[in-house]
């Protein structure tokens, strides 16, 4: 009796089937990989304002040296935050210019490779 081979001829032509569905999926999976392309450029300009509200704080802390503000904040929607106190880095030192404690502010938090960075801040009157 001759040794069995591991697959029969029709085993074989689906597997020579799957291979060539592989190949297709394949194929589409690097036209896909083009589509990011457009995120990335979208991700080089400032989100709308929609998606970035301005929310509502109170500086406790401004650290010009470091970049970094300590704001108590009301809850963050965008971000799924709740009210807290916390410190922030801001994207341009300049924007704490002027800023002191006690002032209340509105400002714009967002989540940049994953660290919460302010890209805007005002005090209000
Ligand atoms: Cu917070």
């Amino acid at each position: 009796m001759s040794r069995r081979h591991l697959l029969s001829p029709a085993a074989a032509a689906v597997a020579r089937q799957v291979v060539a569905l592989a190949a297709i999926v394949l194929a589409s999976a690097v036209g896909a990989q083009q589509a990011p392309r457009d995120a990335d450029h979208a991700a080089h300009h400032p989100a709308a304002e929609s998606s970035a509200p301005k929310s509502e704080g109170e500086v406790r802390k401004v650290d010009l040296a470091q970049g970094k503000v300590t704001l108590r904040h009301g809850p963050l929607e965008n971000l799924d935050m709740p009210a807290m106190t916390m410190v922030f880095a801001v994207a341009d030192p300049n924007l704490l210019e002027g800023l002191k404690q006690g002032d209340k502010v509105r400002f714009t938090a967002e989540k940049r490779d994953g660290a919460l960075v302010v890209t805007a801040i005002e005090a209000v009157k």
